[in-house]
C-alpha cells in the first residue's frame, strides 16, 4: 500500500514529533511517499531563500509541487495532521478529493484550535473522514484506521 502523509511545513513545524510518530506507524502498513514530511532538519524557511533568485525559488517549488501531485495520485490511503493549519495540506486534501482517495485526518483539539469547516465539514462517512485525538492515542487510532480499510 502507498501512503501519502500531509503535515505543515511552510505553516510551521510545531508538531514534527508527532509527525515522526505518525509516519513511524504508517510504515507498519505500507510505503510512505512522504516521509521527509516529518523530518526534524526541514525547517519552514528550509534553504536561505536570500541567497536564490525568483526564478530559482519558482524552480523549486514547481519541481516539488509536480512531484507531490504524482505521488498523490500513486496513493492508495492519505493520512493527514491538521491540527497546525496549512496552505499546502489543505490543497492536498482537496486535490485528493477530487481523486477519490480515501482520507483520514487527525486532529488534536486539545490545540485550543478549532479546525477550519471545510475540513471537519468535507467529513462524509466513507472516504473522507476526521478523527479528533490525543496525543497518546495516536498509534491506536490509527491501528483501528489501517484495520477498517483491511475489512473494506
Ligand atoms: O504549506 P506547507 O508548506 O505547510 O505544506 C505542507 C504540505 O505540502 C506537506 O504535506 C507536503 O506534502 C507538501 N510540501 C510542502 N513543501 C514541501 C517540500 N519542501 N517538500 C515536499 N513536500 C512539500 C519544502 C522545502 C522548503 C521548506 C524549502
Amino acid at each position: 500500500m502507498h501512503i501519502y502523509f500531509c503535515g505543515s511545513i511552510r505553516g510551521g513545524r510545531d508538531d514534527v514529533a508527532l509527525y515522526q510518530k505518525i509516519v513511524k506507524k504508517c510504515q507498519q502498513y505500507g510505503t510512505v511517499l512522504t516521509e521527509h514530511v516529518s523530518h526534524g532538519e526541514l525547517t519552514e524557511k528550509g534553504e536561505d531563500a536570500s541567497l536564490e533568485g525568483d526564478k530559482a525559488i519558482h524552480d523549486r517549488d514547481k519541481a516539488i509541487h509536480d512531484r507531490d501531485m504524482k505521488w498523490l495520485e500513486m496513493s492508495d490511503v492519505i493520512v493527514a495532521e491538521v491540527t497546525q493549519p496549512s496552505l499546502g495540506v489543505g490543497y492536498e486534501l482537496g486535490r485528493a478529493v477530487d481523486m477519490r482517495k480515501k482520507i483520514f485526518c487527525l486532529f488534536r483539539p486539545s490545540s485550543g484550535r478549532v479546525l477550519s469547516a471545510m475540513i471537519r465539514g468535507a467529513e462524509d462517512g466513507s472516504q473522507f473522514h476526521v478523527r479528533d485525538y490525543s496525543e497518546e492515542e495516536v498509534e491506536r487510532i490509527l491501528e483501528e484506521f489501517f484495520s477498517s480499510l483491511a475489512k473494506n
